[in-house]
């Protein structure tokens, strides 16, 4: 639980050596706690976004040289009095800087406090909010898109109208009921029939982007399945164009799963590594590794199937297919050392071979193109946020009740209490209605400092 009125401190710079380390001071007592331990001009004469050199003082020492930013309220991140204290970026230095702070009145920042202040100040709603710890934690091009996207507003104006005009056909609906015995109908019919049709349009695009919102968030796994000796290791090591695994042509050199990460096209692919797949072996290390590998494989996004094409049969690859499709995963068949090769080539399987490099960038397309359909359109709304996503559905829902409320001229009381339904999980993804637990909950998900 969160005290408003409390002023509160945090590092905002990841903990460790840098050249600058930046703590952050929110709340009403921000200026007055700064001036305590600055000696400068004093801050609190001075005006709004301005920059102050001094010298931080633990009593008559010298601590720091440090440069103050002020931000007046409410023309501040968190709508409140706010201080930067840019020092230097010495652990010790920063940390004594901040008992500095706490030893004069302020309060140590829980998670996401500044952004919940932001929040609770009307300075972003709170799926702009939520988009704020998508874009610190984006690690890829189109993550980072997505999430400026929904911090600079993105589809809660959207929604917020969608919400208001429903609003006022809920209002007139309700007084409706008042007037029960004489028949009237304040709300006209048509024009809610018309709303309800563009919210169910706008929620359903919106839901329907959270499949590629999830890839472009959480990244796409990719496990590289295979006997031994396919040349796994050998393919890793050509995507990333980097030796980071160990290479032989001793079958089962592999024996823990290995992940690293590829940006295609601005994705993050988690490649894994595996143990290869044998069925007798009498290693125990070995087989503990293939019990990792079926896992990994289960529990992929992507499956490529790696195969020498030199010693594999048609047979045995249509069983792999075939047991891939009955447990409906999402898999290429890849087919390598097509450097020694000299044979036909199937349709649906990719030939190349890893040791040469060859062919390792339409491997990369086609996994790009296993997950991501057409172009992303960066300037379109995507839902990342499975919150979004969970009240989205239940937008929805309720848009087909109350349709077919509408549709079989169903009671208008019955109907009210659909659009409120709507309404509040309309509602719910913008912050307009929400609970204090709830907002503790989604805030602690955030790093302290923001
Ligand atoms: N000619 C040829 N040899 C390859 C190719 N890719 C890998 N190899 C060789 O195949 C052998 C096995 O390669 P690895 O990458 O270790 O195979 P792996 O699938 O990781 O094997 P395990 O870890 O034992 O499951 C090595 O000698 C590689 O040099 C290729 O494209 N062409
Ligand atoms: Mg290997």
């Amino acid at each position: 639980m969160y005290n408003i009125n409390e002023t509160i401190v945090a590092l905002a710079t990841p903990a460790g050596i840098g050249a600058i380390g930046v703590i952050r001071l929110s709340g009403s007592k921000a200026i007055e706690i700064t001036d305590k331990i600055f000696k400068g001009k004093k801050l609190a004469n001075q005006a709004s976004h301005t920059l102050h050199f001094g010298k931080i003082m633990q009593g008559d020492k010298v601590l720091d040289e440090a440069v103050v930013s002020l931000y007046k309220a409410p023309k501040s991140y968190t709508g409140e009095d706010v201080v930067e204290i840019s020092g230097h970026g010495s652990q010790y230095i920063l940390e004594q800087i901040i008992n500095l702070c706490i030893a004069n009145g302020a309060h140590m920042a829980k998670a996401g406090e500044f952004t919940q202040r932001a929040f609770l100040n009307g300075k972003l709603d709170l799926a702009q909010a939520e988009a704020v710890a998508d874009l610190i934690a984006s690690q890829s091009g189109a993550a980072q898109q997505a999430a400026m996207h929904n911090l600079r507003g993105g589809f809660s104006e959207e929604l917020k109208q969608m919400r208001e005009q429903l609003i006022q056909f809920s209002a007139l609906i309700e007084l409706e009921l008042d007037f029960s015995q004489e028949d009237v109908e304040f709300a006209d019919r048509t024009q809610l029939y018309k709303l309800i049709h563009d919210i169910n349009e706008i929620a359903g695009k919106l839901a329907d982007s959270f499949r590629l919102g999830n890839v472009i968030r959480n990244g796409v796994s990719v496990a590289i399945i295979g006997k031994p000796n396919a040349g796994k290791s050998t393919l890793l090591n050509a995507l990333l164009n980097e030796e980071r695994a160990i290479v032989s042509d001793i079958a089962g050199t592999t024996r823990d799963t290995i992940e690293e990460t590829l940006n295609v096209n601005g994705i993050l692919f988690r490649l894994i590594d595996t143990a290869g797949i044998r069925e007798h072996t009498s290693d125990v290390i070995e087989s503990i590794g293939v019990q990792r590998s079926i896992d990994t494989m289960k529990r992929a996004d992507v499956v490529v199937y790696l195969y020498d094409v030199n010693n594999t049969t048609g047979e045995e690859i249509a069983e792999q297919a075939a047991l891939f499709k009955q447990e409906n995963m999402n898999y290429l068949l890849v087919a390598n050392k097509t450097d020694a090769y000299f044979g036909n080539k199937q349709n649906g399987t990719i030939y190349i071979s890893a040791k040469n490099k060859e062919n390792v960038n339409a491997l990369k397309q086609a996994l790009y193109d296993k997950v991501i359909t057409g172009d992303i359109n960066t300037e379109s709304t995507i839902i990342t946020n499975a919150r979004h996503y969970a009240s989205l559905q239940e937008v929805l829902k309720s848009i087909t009740d109350i349709q077919a409320g509408l549709d079989t001229h169903i009671a208008s009381d019955l109907i009210a209490l659909d659009i409120r339904r709507c309404l509040f999980y309309l509602g719910e993804i913008t912050g307009e209605v929400t609970t204090e637990d709830k907002l503790d909950y989604i805030f602690s998900k955030f790093c302290i400092g923001k």
